[in-house]
């Protein structure tokens, strides 16, 4: 019998800063990615400047996503990301939804949907938020969500009709 062929899966990562320079943290988090052995960059969606939701008495955040592929499973992944925020905030710490140097948030894995203590993907909360939908959509368009069979530009579209305007402002390249 053969082994199996591994295939690297597609996965799409949300990233988020607003303490220090933001943008920086966002290349810094990046570069780290880069580096891993068992993850290629494939995108980096442009950058936005947002502003803040849930918690709202905070300063505007840096937001983009990321598409990569990876032989990692998504708690080896989640690893990973954990281990990059840890060395980017260098022991500072930050509170749920509130003030943070870098956010790395799994929002696609594949098509897989995971639901555990830990981790649960597609992220619960990106079919309500501009900062994920506006960067992904500039990736892909038409990638499904795997529990509400709709495609990330439909998402934004109906979070565009229903909402208060959450607002996301393209950052050009030379800022
Ligand atoms: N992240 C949060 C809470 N609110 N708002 C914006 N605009 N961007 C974020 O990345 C963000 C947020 C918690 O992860
Ligand atoms: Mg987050
Ligand atoms: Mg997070």
């Amino acid at each position: 019998m053969t082994t199996p062929e591994l295939k690297p899966v597609a996965v799409y990562i949300s990233l988020g800063s607003n303490l220090g320079d933001k943008k920086r943290n966002l290349l810094s988090a990046i570069k780290f990615l880069k580096e891993h052995d068992k993850i290629r960059i494939i995108d980096i969606s442009p950058f936005y400047r947002t502003e803040p939701v849930d918690y709202l008495d905070q300063d505007w955040f840096v937001n983009a996503v990321l598409k990569i592929e990876t032989l990692l499973i998504p708690a080896q992944l989640l690893d990973v990301l954990k281990k990059t925020e840890i060395k980017l905030k260098q022991g500072k710490k930050s509170i749920r939804f509130g003030p943070r140097i870098i956010d790395l948030d799994i929002i696609y894995y594949g098509e897989m949907i995971v639901n555990t203590k830990e981790l649960v993907i597609p992220h619960p909360r990106m079919h309500k938020r501009c900062f994920v939908l506006k960067p992904l959509c500039d990736i892909e368009t038409d990638i499904v969500h795997p529990v509400f069979k709709r495609k990330s530009k439909e998402l934004l579209d109906e979070l565009l009709n229903n909402l208060d305007n959450q607002k996301v402002i393209l950052i050009n390249k030379e800022e």
